[in-house]
């Protein structure tokens, strides 16, 4: 029954993942994965999701993964004398039973470093989170543009001025 269930998720997941739905993996749920487009160039990137579980055990995150990047972290950022200051979340970032983590823009965020390549705006870049207990989760991350603080709704809009 358990291992039926498995399957029938990991398949929801495959036919969910290209229409930006929630990802389930086991007791997580994963929400609107997105990244900030970058200029050529850069080094780095910032990752954003929203993060649900609803199992009765912690989960942590531990890691992501994206094609165009060599590595990643996990960062926190905080107000330090003013300055903004973003350090790395060494043990990951646990999600208790019945909490949802947010990363988002001016808080916890995936930073994916020695960039190999720049998003583009209305980009899917498929890519993989990693947790503890749920184990490496396939997701689809929305590319919104540069500095953007959200990722923007499932259309685009078109200003004419
Ligand atoms: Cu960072």
């Amino acid at each position: 029954m358990k291992i039926l269930y498995s399957i029938t998720l990991a398949l929801g997941l495959l036919t969910t993942a290209a229409q930006a739905e929630p990802v389930k993996a086991g007791d997580l749920t994963i929400d609107t994965p997105w990244l900030r487009a970058t200029p050529n160039g850069a080094k780095v990137a910032g990752g954003y999701v929203r993060i649900t579980n609803t199992g009765t055990a912690p989960d942590t995150l531990t890691g992501a993964a994206v094609p165009f990047a060599k590595s990643s972290d996990i960062h926190s950022m905080s107000m330090e004398g003013g300055v903004m200051k973003m350090a790395p979340v060494s043990d990951g970032l646990t999600i208790k039973p019945g909490e949802t983590v947010e990363l988002k823009p001016g808080g916890y965020h995936l930073m994916f470093e020695g960039l190999t390549g720049s998003p583009k705006a209305g980009e899917t870049v498929s890519g993989t989170l990693s947790f503890r207990r749920a184990g490496a989760v396939p997701v689809t991350f929305s590319v919104a543009p540069i500095g953007a603080s959200a990722p923007g709704g499932p259309h685009q809009h078109q200003h004419q001025h």
